[in-house]
């Protein structure tokens, strides 16, 4: 056999061996033990919980923004193009630490505005940024003391794009959270041993070389003390703690070592080694480091009472920057995912990804504009709400819920206008479309709950909503 192709097997047999095990590990444990009662940590009560997590609770929707070089080559390195995706080229283009630093030179954001980019997610109706400060490539998106590498040192822009993005943020009444990577391609002290992959290039599990793993402790924590006391995010959402040498102990120190520099700092899962593959949520078999679970690219088929959890998504099929991907879902589905969620508990995070002139690419903003009209119209039943209380999902749409209302989110309006809702713990006293609250929807109980004689026309075709005002307790 050639050399090529037994790679190419070798390559195909690590995938399979990766997909099964996130399979065989998403299967263990039924019982997530992220944000319940016994998920409390750093010796806080639940009700000190309760409060750090309240804003992000009732939030329900942010912007995730991948940016950083490889939105230079763009998905694209010598005439090779992937379906993977665009921040991972370091890795699928086996692009060498020495070449990969080249981008830096030619990374030169001068479209970048700040306002423009809040003013973006803001007028979409988000309530929370949470950018890469450093992905896996390990080239800073802010000023570091401890790296040469990064966007004021490496790069003709020789600007702090994360100040103004962090400033904006907040004049804007928006709350500003950062990304950051625990694996890390250029770091000296990881390197890749693979067939057929150059030492110095990206790999899904790097190797941590004998002795410097406190080395790059040091330095993270470091680095992320100069980005938490510099810019106070309010989140910090790990990523890349799936290689080898990165432990459960390392996570549960990172996450106190993080929360004592600013205690009411909120945490991803992905901290330390609870999650569950690409489900996201935690393992039950002990007790994790992290605040919330991290869904990526899916929605747990049903909500989990006493758990947080945020869904990842991108717009299309990349997280960073690629010219070719033109597969962008539509405003609906965006729509109707978000509500999917909201009824489940959980919260949306929804990325885009800039060029490298510092542009979120207009299929994104088009979107996020008419996401923006939806959320003007019908906010109220996304902001603050809890999962909706019916055991299994409606068929006609979704419902989320607030002490003393019920919001029906219609996806499919009855032909005859007539939509039958299932019984649940109370009884309506008063329903109106949100749209219109001044026009009264006439309802009767039957035996399987209560009839809605509604409009025969759906006034939105995405989702309409009926309130249904109930007693509060
Ligand atoms: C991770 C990142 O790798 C990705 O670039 C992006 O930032 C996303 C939000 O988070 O996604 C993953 C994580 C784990 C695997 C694949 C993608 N995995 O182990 O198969």
């Amino acid at each position: 056999m050639k050399k090529a192709p037994l790679r190419f097997i070798v390559f195909l047999l690590c995938s399979i061996c990766t997909a099964a095990f996130f399979e065989a590990a998403a299967a263990v444990g039924e019982r997530p033990a992220i944000g319940s009662a016994s998920g409390t940590q750093n010796h806080e009560t639940q009700a000190e919980r309760d409060r750090r997590m309240k804003w992000w609770r009732e939030a329900r929707f942010g912007m995730f923004i991948h940016w950083g070089l490889y939105a230079v080559p763009a998905g694209e390195y010598n005439g090779q193009r992937s379906k993977r995706i665009g921040e991972w080229i370091m890795e699928w283009a086996n692009i060498p630490r020495a070449q990969y630093e080249t981008f830096a030179r030619q990374f030169n954001p001068v479209k970048f505005n700040a306002a423009e980019w809040v003013r973006i997610a803001k007028g979409a109706g988000m309530k929370y940024i949470v950018i890469t400060s450093k992905h896996h490539d390990g080239f800073s998106m802010n000023d570091s003391g401890v790296s040469k590498y990064d966007i004021v040192d490496a790069t003709p822009y020789g600007k702090d794009p994360m100040r103004a993005l962090a400033n904006e943020t907040r004049k804007q009444g928006l709350r500003f959270c950062f990304y950051y990577s625990i694996m890390d391609w250029h770091h000296p002290s990881q390197y890749v041993d693979a067939p057929g992959k150059d030492p110095t290039a990206g790999h899904r599990q790097t190797k941590m070389h004998a002795g410097s793993k406190p080395d790059y402790v040091s330095y993270m924590k470091e680095q992320l003390r100069e980005f938490i006391t510099a810019y106070r995010p309010e989140v910090l959402w790990f990523d890349g703690e799936w290689v080898d040498w990165w432990t459960e102990e390392d996570g549960k120190d990172l996450y106190q070592y993080v929360r004592n520099l600013k205690p009411d700092i909120i945490v991803n899962n992905r901290v330390g080694k609870g999650r569950k593959g690409m489900e996201g949520l935690n393992k039950d078999d002990q007790q994790y480091a992290g605040d919330f679970g991290t869904p990526e690219q899916r929605i747990p088929p049903a909500g989990l009472p006493g758990v947080d959890w945020e869904s990842c998504m991108t717009m299309n099929d990349t997280w960073g920057y690629k010219f070719y991907d033109e597969n962008w879902k539509s405003a609906e589905t965006i729509i109707r995912n978000l509500i999917d969620i909201a009824s489940k508990g959980g919260n949306y995070l929804l990325n885009v990804g800039p060029t490298a002139e510092g542009l979120i690419p207009q299929p994104s903003t088009e979107r996020l504009a008419e996401v923006g009209r939806w959320m003007r119209l019908n906010g109220e039943a996304i902001y603050g709400t809890s999962a909706g209380p019916f055991a299994t999902q409606l068929s006609f749409g979704r419902a989320t819920s607030k002490p003393g209302r019920l919001y029906l989110h219609v996806f499919d309006w009855p032909a005859d206008g007539r939509l039958q809702v299932p019984a649940w713990r109370k009884t309506p006293k008063k329903a109106y479309l949100l749209a219109s609250p001044r026009a009264p929807i006439r309802f009767t109980a039957n035996g399987e709950g209560i009839v809605l004689q509604m409009p025969m026309k759906a006034p939105d075709p995405i989702a309409s909503v009926i309130v249904l005002e109930t007693a509060e307790r």
